[in-house]
């Protein structure tokens, strides 16, 4: 009789003929549906599976493993992985990996779409306009705030953030400040013609405040009011990142009170949810995590985590050496992302 196949788990629909690419080593379980996965749902799925590819929907935690006696790799589509508890899956020595690189410049894309649309009120000009409130050409009507020769404030300066700062530089004459945990070599910084300063400095310069760093219990709500107060009137503040590094209250006070030009946020603390008061205010751009969502950009994530999955599983021109895997959980501070 034949050995059963390795059962890999796949916990979202992705592209049918990069998942099948799973299939000639493993025995498929793929959801068809977009599905809301509960924590015993997930832990049901993992518990006879040697590997799981899942997205950032998914937490895989010390839970959803206990039972999971064969699991040995779990392949995040994403760069960010606070969706993982590293610390717990390399505890029982399962490899964890993730998809950098590959969607690098369509985030850095979306960044300067979000920062411009927030800086020159491009979305509140077309709600207005579908408003039917444009019933004369008037001088001072939507005035907002450049973004050429601006000062650009990139948090997180890892490619992507590293991709912003070239944007802001070459494209828009932008000076543009960074603040990471630690500074980055010279090489890099001329690159992105981008100088380090410290988070204070940062929040007090930024004409355009870009949040790209990842998210972690020591991130968590590090624009909170105090970090916001320090920010010039004028701002904008754009997040592509995790909606946790943002009290979302604190913003939509700022928001609202003037203290804060502009927001544009394309993620947030419980999405799907959105918090109500950031809905109801006209001055902040609302997206639904599509920072890395171009088709192309898209389908290189989940031919990355299906590579990842494959060779992690030993399998595949890489076997046992899969091309993106996590490292060791970072101790504290302001981690540099992705
Ligand atoms: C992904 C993201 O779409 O890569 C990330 O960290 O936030 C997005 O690009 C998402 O993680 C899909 O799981």
């Amino acid at each position: 009789m034949a050995e059963a196949r390795p059962r890999v788990w796949v916990s979202q629909p992705l592209f049918g003929d990069i998942v099948a690419r799973l299939g000639e080593h493993f025995e498929l379980d793929a959801a068809t549906d977009v599905t809301i996965w509960s924590p015993d749902a997930i832990a049901d799925r993992l518990h006879d599976a040697s590997g799981a590819l899942v997205t950032l929907n998914e937490r895989i935690g010390a839970g959803e493993i206990a039972s999971a006696t064969a699991l040995r790799a779990v392949a995040n589509v994403g760069v960010g992985y606070d969706n993982l508890d590293v610390a717990a899956l390399h505890a029982r020595g399962i490899v964890a990996t993730n998809t950098p690189d590959v969607l690098t410049e369509t985030t850095a894309d979306m960044a300067f779409a979000l920062l411009m649309a927030a800086a020159r009120r491009v979305t509140e000009g077309e709600r207005w306009l579908r408003e039917g409130r444009w019933t004369q050409w008037s001088f001072d009507t939507l005035l907002g705030h450049d973004v050429h020769g601006s000062t650009l404030g990139i948090l997180g300066m890892g490619r992507i953030g590293q991709g912003v700062a070239r944007r802001g530089a070459l494209g828009f004459g932008m000076r543009v400040l960074y603040h990471n945990r630690s500074r980055l070599p010279e090489r890099i910084e001329s690159n992105s013609r981008a100088a380090w300063v410290d988070l204070d400095t940062l929040l007090r310069a930024a004409d355009h405040l870009v949040l790209v760093l990842p998210y972690s219990s020591a991130t968590r709500h590090l624009i909170d009011a105090a970090a916001l107060a320090k920010m010039k009137p004028t701002a904008t503040l754009t997040n592509i990142a995790r909606g946790g590094l943002v009290d979302e209250d604190a913003l939509a006070d700022a928001l609202s009170h003037g203290r804060l030009a502009a927001a544009a946020l394309d993620v947030f603390e419980g999405e799907p949810s959105v918090n109500p008061r950031l809905l109801a205010l006209r001055n902040v751009v609302l997206t639904p995590h599509v920072g890395s969502a171009s088709l192309a950009t898209r389908r290189a994530m989940a031919s990355l985590a299906v590579d990842n999955l494959i060779a992690a599983l030993g399998h595949g021109p890489r076997a046992g050496d899969p091309p993106t895997p996590i490292g060791a959980p970072a101790a504290g501070g302001i981690p540099a992302k992705r």
